[in-house]
């Protein structure tokens, strides 16, 4: 709920120059054309839902959408407003001292955080569609003979990252960039997050050079790269932010869902999605494995959840790994 007055300010700024960049740029979403196809996904504790929906055009054919509704979290100086401003308050039940109500506040006050992915492949649909999971044990015989094949082929576009790169895309969202191609990375909040407050402050750091894909490929020879990101990203994040290291969660995870290498800085109090032990890998930790062993993650086996429909687990049932 905290939140510096400095990033307040610059949040402010920073979402004026996005509303225009947006404007400017590129259309928005034709939200009135869209055909909801099916829930994939809903979520009573993170208060968000994640739709596939159809858009149409003139000539009848329709393309896929993700769109994903969260509630925003509450902003602690907008809470007296939330209760006072012209907010209707409706009794659900009374018992004793205690009562339940529906409290209705103005549009302005009940913002929906909506991230689309549009036009969306079969790939995101599976991604966010709700599934059970299941844990695999990867030796480096998996991951050369499994896992790699399968994300030289099929994994996600890395599009998104490249425009980041190359400053095509959120060019003014930098928090942080080092420049060097082989020890270089850029820093930026990760669009999970939308920056209200810092509880769940959330960035990701995009290595500059693009040939390590996951933790797999990583060596000693990458030290320097994986210390740049820890120190110049904590650092980076406390002059924005003031959140200290101590108060920051810094991984990769394995599987990641994008092949680029590329690591998540979250605060420590939230429970990010995606920072179970099954996932994910503290950076510091590698960083020290490393240190130790070379070769660390070409030797050892990595454990890793993988869900129902996703064709990389069933690339381990073919080859009768689970
Ligand atoms: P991951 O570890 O590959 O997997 O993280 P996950 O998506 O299952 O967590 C990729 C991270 O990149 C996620 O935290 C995404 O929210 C974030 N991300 C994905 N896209 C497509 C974008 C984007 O276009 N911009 C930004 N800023 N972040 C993105």
């Amino acid at each position: 709920m905290a939140e510096a007055p400095q990033l307040k300010r610059k949040r402010e700024e920073e979402r004026e120059e996005e509303r225009e960049g947006a404007a400017g740029a590129v259309s928005p979403f034709p939200l009135a054309e869209l055909r909801l196809r099916k829930v994939l996904r809903e979520s009573a504790r993170d208060k968000a839902v994640f739709l596939h929906g159809e858009v149409t055009n003139a000539s009848g054919e329709g393309t896929d959408a993700v769109i994903i509704l969260e509630k925003t979290p509450f902003q602690e100086e907008k809470v007296l407003e939330l209760l006072k401003k012209h907010t209707k308050l409706e009794l659900q039940m009374h018992n004793d001292i205690y009562s339940t109500y529906h409290l209705y506040p103005p549009p302005e006050l009940s913002e929906i955080k909506a991230t689309v992915v549009f036009p969306a492949t079969p790939k995101h649909l599976h991604k966010y569609l709700r599934q059970e999971a299941f844990l695999v044990r990867e030796s480096w015989q998996d991951y050369s003979h499994i896992t790699l094949p399968f994300v030289q082929q099929q994994a996600l576009s890395l599009q998104w990252v490249y425009n980041i790169l190359e400053k095509k895309a959120e060019a003014e969202r930098i928090v942080h960039e080092n420049p060097d191609p082989c020890s270089g990375f850029v820093l930026l909040p990760d669009f999970k997050w939308d920056q209200s407050q810092l509880d769940d402050l959330h960035l990701i750091a995009l290595v500059q050079r693009r040939d390590l894909r996951s933790l797999r490929d990583l060596r000693a020879e990458h030290l320097p790269l994986l210390r740049n990101i820890l120190t110049e990203g904590q650092e980076a994040i406390c002059r924005r932010f003031g959140v200290p290291a101590c108060q920051l969660r810094v991984f990769l995870h394995y599987q990641p869902s994008y092949y680029h290498l590329h690591v998540h800085f979250t605060a420590l109090g939230c429970e990010a999605a995606g920072s179970a032990v099954e996932r994910a890998h503290l950076l510091p930790d590698v960083i020290d494995n490393l240190l130790m062993e070379p070769c660390y993650y070409q030797r050892r086996a990595l454990t890793c959840p993988l869900r129902a429909d996703e064709p990389l687990l069933k690339k381990f049932q073919e080859a009768g790994r689970l």
